[in-house]
């Protein structure tokens, strides 16, 4: 990795270990960012953390996800996150002033800086050239204590980026086809740095829409070179003093190569339910539809919502289909308002949504039974959407005006000359919907609702547990799977007790029950286990539901981390073991304590079935001492009992 951009900003930071793939390394962190679906638990974890006052550069408090206030919870959490934010010194960006990703871009941002975001797709910062990662809600609480963020120093893949995009084709379709060639696993453990002549053919928002769907890859970020187009970006943005330039050494050494020439590609969508189900629009043309719902942290740019009110513009879309816009932030809403593209959008039969994640997350807006719905997002899991029996295609904006005009899945292609929009030198600015923390933070007292309760932990790790397999997935298993979202449940998110009955509710409704009957219990898990969202409540919950060991053939890389953070064990199995692993088998571990200790595989008698099989924990010298005392809160608790 010698000579990337990803190593000179990792060098920069790097406060312990050695810069070469594989191995742990530890860097600082200059920024953070949390949401509010999961930074309720990063802050309460924070608050036991004991810190006076966050230790970054710079730290943002937004809310996003959870803004449906059906009843008081989400209002309440709304409330605590404020009067945290001003009481440790965090910048608060209120409901309705966008997606954290997108205002995170416009308005913070900065290239050569390193970001730890409460959310899967901080790596969107990637597209100004900055090192965005997403984590568990408590490794962002450390990593605002001022402690250095641990990862494995990761592979750099150069995506060779040629020629230009053809009229119709968007950056979505890059990072689609990506997706295609990758698939959802194909990017663990990797950076995807983007280089080539191609680059300077895309602007900042569109490069963000590439690093933003990374997440859906596995990747543990992706990175844009700080070139013109970023200087632009943030000259339209009125903060040009934070540019440098930044991009790889010519002789660069990368892991591994990809590449793709931007002029050969064409309209992709991804098919229900995974990111990487790519296929060319063309093939799927003609699919009904009945849904189409544009924005998310993907492609809610202005440019973005742009391009569709000028596909839409004098039209009016088809009888047959609700069409959903969320802009992506305050800013985009107030310049599509006043440059009249708002009007064109709602003259045209769209449906205005605020600001927010709205029906990415399943905040409303689940479609018609057995919908096809066709969404500029980046997840269309099976019943993220609300709707279990919906298939959610995941298009560019271009692809989505379309199908809203036409009722059916179409090559935009076919309409003829592609739209044109002309972006402004200068955006509006307007920050006064970003509350700076107080002054005098003494005086501000924490508000806490009746909703919000205490983060649980779990006891040190046992020498020997005898439990029973409570559930066997397969491949692939998303955190939606694992604990779904939407509106009937994220409203929990501040409540452990009560959103642990909704574990794994999609796949096994009688999950939780059986869990609690046993006191609980292992999962059986394939390949890939846990990808998608951060969402440290899929570890949360099945520890407080008493699951002691997750035995998969691998894991995703952000939620094996947060199974360590709350006392799970990750245990690596073979494909033959995980074949003749049933639901029910009683399975005995013994020595525990001294095998993860050793980081000896680990002897696993199935009482059951009669035979012996051995189970891997990988785990760093960290991780090890951290499972040992329970989880991160337990272990930390211990280091200030010993000081
Ligand atoms: C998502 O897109 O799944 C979310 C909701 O933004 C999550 C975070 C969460 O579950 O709160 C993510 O991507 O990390
Ligand atoms: Fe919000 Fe969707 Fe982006 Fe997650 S993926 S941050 S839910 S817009």
């Amino acid at each position: 990795m010698q000579g990337t951009l990803t190593h000179k900003i990792l060098e920069q930071h790097l406060v312990s270990g050695t810069l070469r793939s594989g191995q742990e390394i530890q860097i600082r962190i200059d920024q953070t960012l949390t949401q509010d679906a999961t930074g309720t638990m990063a802050y309460l974890q924070f608050e036991a953390l004991g810190v006076p006052r966050v230790r970054t550069e710079l730290s943002v408090s937004y809310v996003d996800h959870n803004t449906l206030q059906v009843s008081f919870e989400n209002a309440d959490d709304h409330r605590y996150l404020q009067t945290v934010a001003a009481k440790y010194g965090i910048y608060f960006s209120r409901p309705g002033n966008g997606i954290c990703h997108q205002v995170h871009l416009e308005r913070f941002g900065i290239p050569g800086k390193t970001l730890l975001g409460a959310d899967s797709h901080t790596p969107t910062a990637g597209g100004l050239g900055m090192i965005g990662i997403g984590a568990g809600g408590l490794d962002v609480a450390v990593a605002m204590a001022g402690l250095p963020f641990t990862l494995l120093a990761p592979r750099v893949v150069r995506v060779w980026l040629r020629g230009a995009l053809p009229p119709w084709v968007g950056a979505k379709d890059v990072i689609l086809e990506v997706l295609r060639r990758l698939t959802v696993k194909g990017g663990v453990g990797k950076v995807l740095e983007y280089a080539g002549p191609g680059v300077a053919t895309l602007s900042v928002p569109e490069r963000a829409t590439i690093t933003n769907m990374g997440a859906e890859v596995g990747a543990t970020t992706s990175l844009f070179p700080s070139d013109e187009q970023t200087r632009a970006f943030l000259a339209a943005q009125g903060r040009q003093e934070v540019w440098q330039p930044l991009a790889a050494e010519t002789n660069a050494e990368y892991e591994e190569e990809l590449d793709l020439d931007l002029s050969a590609l064409e309209p992709l969508v991804a098919k229900p339910h995974s990111p990487d189900a790519v296929v060319p629009v063309a093939e799927v043309a003609g699919t009904p539809v009945d849904q189409v719902c544009i924005g998310s942290c993907t492609n809610s740019s202005l440019r973005d919502l742009m391009t569709v009110a000028a596909i839409l513009r004098g039209k009016h879309i088809h009888p047959r289909v609700s069409l959903t816009i969320s802009p992506g932030s305050r800013q985009v809403l107030t310049m599509i308002a006043r440059n009249g593209a708002l009007a064109d959008l709602v003259a045209a039969g769209a449906r205005i949504l605020e600001s927010a994640c709205g029906p990415c997350i399943g905040m409303g807006q689940a479609p018609v039974t057995d919908a096809v719905s066709v969404r500029s997002f980046n997840r269309n899991f099976l019943g993220r959407s609300g709707t279990r029996s919906a298939g959610v295609y995941l298009a560019g904006p271009e692809v989505c005006a379309v199908a809203a005009l036409t009722g059916e899945l179409t090559d935009p292609r076919a309409l003829g000359a592609a739209p044109r929009v002309d972006l402004p030198e200068r955006f509006d600015l307007d920050d006064s919907m970003i509350l700076p923390p107080a002054a005098d933070p003494e005086s501000v007292e924490i508000v806490r609702g009746p909703n919000i309760r205490p983060v649980p932990t779990r006891g040190p790790l046992a020498d020997e547990i005898e439990m029973s397999v409570l559930l066997k997935v397969g491949d692939n298993v998303t955190t939606d799977d694992i604990l779904p979202a939407g509106a009937k449940v994220l409203l929990l998110r501040s409540n452990i007790p009560a959103i642990s009955e909704f574990v794994f509710s999609g796949i096994d409704p009688g999950f939780a029950a059986r869990a609690r009957e046993q006191g609980g219990g292992f999962i059986v898990g394939g390949e890939n286990y846990g990808q998608g969202s951060s969402r440290e409540h899929a570890a949360l919950a099945p520890m407080y539901l008493g699951i002691q060991a997750v035995l998969a053939r691998s894991f995703a890389r952000i939620h094996q981390a947060n199974l360590v953070n709350f006392g799970i064990l990750p245990l690596l199995i073979t494909a033959e073991d995980y074949a003749r692993l049933e639901p029910g088998d009683r399975l005995r571990l013994e020595g525990l304590r001294e095998t993860v200790r050793s980081g000896e595989p680990i002897i696993v008698q199935n009482l059951t079935r009669d035979f012996a099989f051995t189970a891997t924990p990988r785990l760093s010298p960290h991780q090890v001492e951290v499972l040992l005392a329970g989880g991160v809160l337990n272990y930390v608790r211990q280091q200030v009992r010993k000081a």
